[in-house]
């Protein structure tokens, strides 16, 4: 089996990692050519709890995203992990447009929402999935390392399923979970991807933007009520929007953002160390959304608007 991690960040080295030492072929695709001949030299470590996995260089098969076309007509792959940010799809979709005519089985694991209808449109045949995943890693030299075991989930929207009048789980869905599972992550098909979207996008669009601001790791949120207030003005505005347009998430949602701030309470969130790095971040994509969310159902999200004015000012004048 082949599978494509396409992405080669924390994330994609892990899962790509991950899956090549537990027997299958993985092919890694990386946004400059540098990056792909880097792992082809040295190789990649995975360490984990403190054990290391190392895969050769001669074993890795890594190359620039933009011979993905060529490689994929000559040999197809079976899974396509995309693991790239919400900030370079459309460059990917760019790329990935020559695909069109092929049937492939993608899996999308950014933050965020908007970018599923974007793929789709571009690669109308091929199958898409969404992936949450709570999996934390860090890129360290020639080598990636496992923040603890998370848990991932992926499926279809429900209006893809509806489209293809399919409700179960399909094949593909039981084997890329076995897949997953094989390569030592705790993974399981959900029906219900659209629901932990939407919790995910409700914790980024409380963390991220403040953690970003503030300059903070996730966890210092809670240590003084200023931080709370504000966590909760913006929680509050989102569950308004969520009632007012029949998004159900299910669960007490306050109560999870803040256990994810004890349990992340070191990490820097993905937001900030965008910031930290001068690059785009994902605002637009989760503070953006809520803002959209709300005019689609008469509201306004004056304090989501405030974050994303405020994170989108950060950026210097000409930088994209
Ligand atoms: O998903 C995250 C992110 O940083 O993007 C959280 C949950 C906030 C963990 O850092």
């Amino acid at each position: 089996m082949v599978i494509d991690i396409v992405g080669a960040g924390s994330l994609g080295l892990l899962f790509g990692g991950k899956l090549q030492a537990g027997g299958y072929s993985v092919r890694f695709w990386t946004r400059t050519p540098e990056q792909a001949e880097e792992l082809r030299v040295h190789g990649l470590t995975i360490t984990e709890q403190g054990k290391k996995t190392k895969l050769l260089p001669q074993h890795i098969q890594a190359y620039p995203i933009t011979d993905l076309s060529a490689r994929w007509h000559d040999r197809p792959g079976d899974w396509l992990l995309l693991m790239v940010k919400q900030t370079s799809i459309d460059d990917v979709i760019h790329i990935m447009e020559t695909m069109k005519d092929y049937i492939l089985n993608i899996v999308c694991f950014q933050n965020g929402m908007g970018h599923i209808e974007k793929i789709q449109a571009a690669l109308p045949l091929s199958s898409i999935y969404r992936a949450v995943t709570t999996e934390g890693a860090k890129k360290v030299q020639y080598g990636v390392i496992r923040a603890g075991e998370g848990q991932t989930w992926f499926g279809r929207d429900v209006h893809t399923k509806e489209i293809e009048k399919d409700t179960s789980g399909s094949l593909e869905e039981v084997r890329l979970e076995a897949l997953l599972q094989q390569a030592g992550f705790n993974c399981t098909a959900s029906n219900q991807i659209d629901k932990l979207i939407y919790r995910k996008l409700l914790i980024n669009a409380v963390i991220n933007p403040l953690t970003a601001i503030w300059r903070i790791p996730n966890g210092e949120l809670l240590q003084n009520d200023y931080r709370l207030k504000v966590m909760r003005s913006l929680y509050d505005e989102a569950s308004a929007i969520y009632k007012a347009s029949d998004i159900m998430v299910g669960t007490d949602m306050w109560e999870e953002i803040l256990s994810v701030c004890r349990s992340t309470a070191s990490n820097t969130s993905s937001m900030l160390a965008d910031v930290i790095q001068g690059r785009r971040t994902e605002v637009e994509s989760i503070s953006g959304q809520m803002v959209q969310l709300a005019h689609q159902c008469g509201l306004t999200a004056p304090h989501h608007e405030l974050m994303l004015h405020l994170i989108e000012g950060i950026r210097p004048e000409g930088v994209s």
